[in-house]
């Protein structure tokens, strides 16, 4: 899903210059327009590589729902109990598919006092004494192995317990455990696996590749036998990849790149962050490089210029020393050759109008380039930060220092104005890949003929992704950056470490003036070409330097405009919010404790979060470190950003979050209990299973603010302090999912909701019999995926548009069987793009057909879909004869929206997803069962 919206996110070109070349696309209609394209190449996403975890599918299906509903109903009272004993700023957040923790704890306390004894004894006891709670049983503690004690640079254990079956890992759940250096229980988080069996089902196919390892995955049919792989490195992909090993589905696929977008020793001539005199440097004092270094080939980086762009050094590719032994190497302005905008403060490194100029600075950007990575490495690893070996930072000594490729493909066309990072699991070493600026091929590139590696503001960005998805991980240590508020998170802490560093240390100015902090200052000519406008921009500011976006009002970011800032989701410019927040609580808080805070969030943090999940793991950091002393400044801070108590997220997938400006109630605030009945809209019988949560402060399980219906339809969620919750919602089982704004006062609130029921979802027991056409399950938007909607807006399918030679569409259709047969009242349906394409996509004429057997059918009806229809669920008009006792419906779809965008051309190369996708985002049955 995350990659899904920042796949067609990608296409917002210079808004997001620092990102991945491949993705760099046309502006899509509705978009910001850029301020002047890099690309020249328009073209559609590229499905190839979107990211998959079929746990998130998972936690919405029946099965999982019913388990969910028991295992809630049995735990309760020991809930209740943990609710009153840990307070109102308890986090009792339950993986829905799990059963246990994705975060237990509180942000202003601990779960045990003090103890003298040894962490793991303090986390085992723990879960012995609270299994009623946690959800593990005996058994199940028993068996867990710990993989890690890290202990960081504040003297908190970070411990991280694996699960096996057989001996074979259990890949991406486990249970991650965090203990004060005075033996208190901060957090258990990491969603271990309750009740494993005690073998796996046989792996039936053969490895996919020699280096493929055996894990279980988990899925809604528990525990399958999976292959494991990850992929050697391509420009700008690094897949971990885990396929089950009896079926070859894909259960789990994350692209590991981010993109972006005097002593004796060897000597080395560098700027500190940005142009200006070379300074002499050295390069082997603090052991970057050995004394004798024959290529620039150290302990932090190995850093060649490769040129050939195939991410392999070629022995031509290294860097050595100059004649005179050192590396001392001048930089050679091209500012006369090329003329403005090339200035003495932003100097041309080469001339686009000749091929291979860029080879005149090739040595001094090497070295450049070291000597950038190798002070950021010192900086990030020394206190309070302390991204250290233990932590999982990048050395050659544990066989994982970057690989930095400067002059990226330099000499092979297509290679320009872009950066990234792929960061594999610690112990491996990541790729950091660094591009030419300035195609010479578009008149119209805005960026300066330079260097990538040159700038400070990128490099640092581009390391700093490493430094995030070191520490934001699972048990197993596999970083779990994966929905859209996470990854705008990992964009915004790049931004925000590399401007820390570089303003503490006076290399960039920063004055309590607005807007002069902007990401990639000098390969943008100092125009908001990365960025929309400098991170250190105040909310409400009036300054010229802060003009914000159409999209988002001028002045600073607040957590409402996510989505809204290039007019899209995007996770460059999303992140900005999160930048700035942080750079807020940076003036607030000082220098030294908000780099710790920050960064002990990291990693207190629970999977895939949201704003509001880190909001709280800072929050939490300060009560371990700093004795809760900066809550008040802390809230002050994010509430100012839209990150008050009662902000609403309803996942770090939520592209729409709702913004809230208060600071918590005051303790002792009375309470009040929201109760009500979930009833069919249609006929008004009670609907059970139905879960009702308030997103952001929700468990999503039953431990904290969410309950689920019982066989009357009615709920009860005690404990609520009174004010206006602007995202809480109902879904579950065969009813359409449903958020609103509630309002609670003291007392009781009744709050009562009327759903319809979809007889063609996966809830109500529908599923797939029969399609053609390109199969996408794997990208999220197959045929099955017509059945499954998600209170985010989730589902659809996607499929081929094949156009035959003489122009017309060939058909495509899906057949589903209902959960049961159904008098049909009415058929719906959304014509709407999915998939991560853009509405020409969209289906305009659609027939649907009916039949009780499957083998008899009846046309039903028909749809002629207008751009005015999509975004919503349109009746279609129903044939006599067609409706009753329906048990098969089959939707088959002949063209889509293109027709519609006259702008949008397929040939020579498709400008948009209408050339080659035919979508439908929704279908809906509606009646009573027969
Ligand atoms: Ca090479
Ligand atoms: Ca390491
Ligand atoms: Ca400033």
């Amino acid at each position: 899903m995350t990659s899904r919206s920042s796949r067609s996110r990608a296409s917002l070109c210079a808004a997001t210059a620092i990102t991945l070349l491949a993705l760099i696309t046309a502006p899509e209609a509705g978009a910001a327009p850029a301020s002047g394209a890099a690309q020249s190449t328009p073209s559609v996403p590229d499905r190839s590589g979107k990211d998959v975890d079929v746990r998130d599918t998972a936690r919405t299906s029946p099965r999982v729902l019913g388990a969910r509903s028991r295992l809630a109903a049995s735990r309760a009272n020991s809930v209740a109990k943990a609710r009153a004993e840990l307070g109102n700023q308890a986090l009792l957040d339950f993986d829905e598919l799990t059963g246990t923790p994705r975060v237990l704890a509180r942000t202003d306390g601990f779960l045990t006092g003090p103890s003298g004894k040894p962490p793991r004894d303090i986390v085992l006891d723990y879960l012995r004494e609270r299994e009623g709670l946690v959800g593990l049983s005996a058994d199940d503690t028993a068996k867990l192995n710990l993989r890690k004690d890290y202990v960081d640079v504040e003297g908190t254990h970070h411990l991280s317990f694996t699960q096996d079956v057989g001996g074979i890992p259990v890949f991406g759940n486990g249970l991650k455990a965090h203990v004060t250096k005075d033996g208190r229980l901060i957090q258990l988080d990491g969603s271990p696996v309750r009740g494993l069996p005690a073998s796996l089902g046989a792996a039936t196919l053969a490895a996919p590749g020699p280096d493929a390892k055996q894990v279980g995955f988990l899925t809604a049919d528990g525990i399958r036998p999976a292959w494991y792989t990850l992929a050697k490195p391509s420009v700008g992909k690094m897949f971990q990849e885990v396929t089950d090993a009896a079926t070859g589905a894909l259960l789990y696929r994350k692209n590991l790149v981010n993109h972006a977008n005097d002593a004796d020793g060897a000597k080395g001539l560098a700027w500190e962050a940005s142009p200006g005199p070379q300074k002499q440097v050295n390069l082997t004092q603090r052991g970057w490089l050995p004394a004798d270094a024959k290529t620039l080939d150290g302990n932090v980086a190995h850093v060649a210029a490769d040129v050939n762009g195939d991410l392999q050094f070629q022995p031509q590719e290294e860097v050595g020393p100059n004649t005179d032994g050192t590396f001392r190497y001048r930089f050679t302005d091209f500012n006369a050759v090329v003329g403005p905008p090339c200035s003495v403060s932003r100097p041309c490194s080469w001339d686009p109008k000749t091929p291979g100029s860029w080879a005149k600075n090739r040595e001094q950007n090497a070295v450049q380039a070291l000597a950038y990575v190798g002070s950021f490495h010192d900086h990030l690893a020394s206190f309070p930060i302390g991204f250290t070996r233990a932590a999982g930072n990048f050395e050659k000594v544990d066989g994982d220092a970057v690989q930095v490729h400067t002059l990226l493909g330099a000499q092979e066309p297509g290679y320009y104005d872009n950066a990234f990072m792929g960061t594999p699991p610690d112990g491996q070493a990541p790729t950091m890949g660094m591009f030419l600026f300035h195609d010479p091929r578009d008149p119209g590139d805005p960026f300066l003929a330079a260097n990538s590696a040159d700038d400070a503001t990128i490099i640092h960005h581009e390391y700093t992704h490493g430094l995030s998805n070191r520490l934001v991980v699972d048990a197993q240590g596999n970083s779990t950056l994966n929905t859209l508020q996470s990854g705008a998170m990992g964009e915004a802490w790049s931004d925000w470490y590399a401007f820390d560093y570089l303003a503490g240390r006076n290399a960039v100015k920063d004055t309590p003036a607005p807007g002069e902090l902007l990401g990639g200052d000098y390969v943008s000519n100092g125009k908001p070409l990365a960025r929309t406008q400098p991170l250190d921009c105040p909310v409400g500011a009036g300054a010229p330097q802060c003009p914000g976006t159409p999209g988002a009002g001028p002045g600073g970011y607040t957590y409402g405009d996510l989505g809204r800032i290039i007019g899209a989701p995007e996770v460059h410019a999303d992140g900005e919010i999160w930048a700035s927040t942080l750079w807020d609580v940076r003036s607030a808080l000082g220098v030294q404790l908000t780099r710790a805070l920050v960064t002990r969030a990291m990693e207190l943090s629970p999977a895939s979060p949201s704003f509001l999940d880190m909001r709280n793991a800072i929050l939490q950091a300060d009560t371990v470190i700093n004795g809760g002393r900066a809550h008040a400044k802390l809230w002050k801070a994010f509430a100012a950003r839209g990150m008050g108590y009662f902000a609403a997220s309803i996942t770090g997938a939520d592209t729409a979050p709702a913004e809230d400006f208060s600071t918590p109630p005051p303790a002792g605030t009375p309470t009040g209990t929201v109760t009500g009945k979930v009833t069919n809209r249609d006929d008004g019988t009670p609907i059970a299973g139905v879960a009702i949560r308030f997103g952001g402060h929700d468990s999503g399980f039953g431990g904290s603010l969410s309950a689920v219906t019982d066989a009357t339809g009615a709920y009860t969620i005690p404990s609520v302090l009174p004010g206006t919750y602007p995202k809480v919602y109902a879904s579950g089982g065969a009813a359409d999912p449903e958020i609103r704004a509630v309002s609670v006062r003291s007392g009781t609130t009744k709050v009562d909701w009327a759903l319809r029921l979809n007889w063609a979802s996966s809830g109500a027991g529908a599923g797939v019999t029969a399609f053609n056409g390109e199969d996408f399950t794997q990208y999220g938007c197959g045929p099955g995926d017509l059945t499954k909607s998600s209170v985010l807006g989730g589902g659809g399918w996607s499929t081929d548009k094949t156009v035959r030679p003489d122009g017309t569409i060939e058909t495509r259709f899906v057949t589903i069987k209902l959960g049961k047969a159904v008098n049909v009242s009415a058929i719906e349906i959304d014509p709407s793009n999915t998939c991560g394409d853009d509405p020409p996509a969209a289906a305009k004429d659609v027939t649907v057909e009916t039949s009780v057997d499957g083998t008899n059918w009846v046309k039903a009806g028909s749809g002629d879909f207008k751009p005015a229809d999509l975004n919503k669920l349109t009746a279609l008009q129903l044939a006599p004869g067609s409706a009753t006792g329906v048990l098969f419906v089959r939707l088959t779809v002949s063209s889509n929206q293109l027709a519609f965008y006259p702008d949008k051309a397929c040939s020579p190369q498709p400008t948009t997803a209408g050339c080659l996708y035919l979508d439908v985002r929704n279908l809906a049955v509606r009646g009573a069962p027969a």
